[in-house]
């Protein structure tokens, strides 16, 4: 509680969602002191195609950086948990890799742990939340054969579907002739070959906008009621499971992404050098190396503006002045483990 009215404070911006949520919170805290409920918990595990918005659904739910996000596909690399306790309540949402098949995972140069995560992930959820791009005209009536199996595999576990970006939509009405084709098995057309569709299996759809947070109350209120008696995993003031170095890297990375698009190096090693937290400030000194000189001097570049969208995204995340130090520098050998692909 004191978190949150500590963020409330503090806040540059607060998303819609996140006033939804602290709103919510605040009556679920008020309602449970008087009821003593026994505890409960529920985890949800949001899966689906690159760019579809599950890292910033997450992210705006919890109130944290759980995961970068990025208009860049492939954002997220590895499973992370978001956790929010509402009242007697332990939600703990996984952000897994944008679903690919080992086909295309291979093209791409991914590694297996990025391929396999979301599928075992989903092994371990109450929940698997399918999260599809309804603006985007290739995933728009078609859910990828790669998550159909994933809800075939794990059949006895309960599926929902989110459509989300629905704020891109302007006719309202395409939002539920989507809803039908997506709630139907895959099909073929009636020429017989292009597939659309995705399947009958799941139970709800909910129509949301992650990034201004419409339809996220209700999607939230569906969770509250699917969760199950059982103990807490975490604090009731922690929002993610990330190490504090994870966060401070997830905010270089979605940074450099939005500042360098496509064109930045491919390949960086981070590092937190220094974190000193004080009464009144966190002290934070962030190393960058590339392999190359021109990928130094390229991102160099923009180093100014690098330390103040990662100094005001800090400050948020820590509720409190942020000193941030940056270093950009260049290493011709680094061992393959050194390096985050972006
Ligand atoms: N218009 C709109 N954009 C959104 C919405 N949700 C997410 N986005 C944008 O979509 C892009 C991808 O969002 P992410 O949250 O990184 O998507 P992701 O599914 O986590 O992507 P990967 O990690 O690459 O699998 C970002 O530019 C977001 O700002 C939404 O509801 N509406
Ligand atoms: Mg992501």
């Amino acid at each position: 509680m004191k978190a949150i009215l500590k963020q409330l404070k503090y806040t540059k911006e607060l998303t819609t969602t996140n006033i939804i949520f602290n709103t919510l919170k605040q009556q679920q805290l008020k309602y449970c002191s008087s009821t003593k409920q026994p505890l409960k918990n529920l985890t949800v595990a949001v899966i689906g195609a690159p760019n579809a918005g599950k890292s910033t659904l997450i992210n705006n739910i919890v109130g944290a950086k759980v995961s970068a996000v990025s208009h860049v596909a492939h954002t997220t690399r590895t499973f992370a948990n978001g956790i929010l306790t509402l009242g007697n309540t332990q939600f703990i949402f996984t952000d897994t890799p944008g679903v690919v098949s080992h086909h295309v995972g291979r093209r791409l140069k991914m590694d297996n742990q990025h391929i396999r995560t979301p599928k075992r992930v989903a092994s371990s959820a109450d929940i698997l939340a399918v999260m599809t791009d309804i603006s985007f005209r290739r995933t728009k009536d078609y859910i990828d054969e790669t998550v159909l199996n994933i809800l075939n595999e794990y059949s006895d576990i309960p599926a929902i579907l989110i459509m989300n970006k629905v704020d891109m939509i302007k006719r309202k009405e395409d939002l539920l002739f989507l809803a039908t084709l997506l709630t139907k098995d895959r099909q073929k057309d009636e020429w017989g070959y292009l597939d659309y569709g995705g399947s009958s299996k799941f139970r709800e759809v909910f129509m949301t906008s992650a990034k201004d947070g419409e339809g996220v109350k209700e999607l939230l209120n569906y969770f509250m009621i699917k969760a199950v008696p059982g103990p807490w995993y975490y604090s009731q003031d922690i929002y993610s499971d990330s190490s504090v170095e994870k966060q401070i890297s997830e905010v270089f990375r979605e940074t450099l992404l939005s500042l360098f698009g496509q064109e930045i190096p491919w390949q960086v090693k981070q590092e937190t050098v220094l974190f000193h937290h004080s009464e009144s400030a966190v002290r934070i000194h962030h190393k960058l190396t590339w392999p190359k000189k021109s990928q130094q001097r390229y991102v160099s570049t923009k180093l100014e503006e690098l330390g103040k969208q990662c100094t005001d995204e800090l400050e948020y995340i820590f509720q409190c002045p942020v000193l941030l130090t940056v270093d950009v520098s260049q290493k011709n050998k680094m061992s393959k483990d050194d390096l985050i692909m972006f």
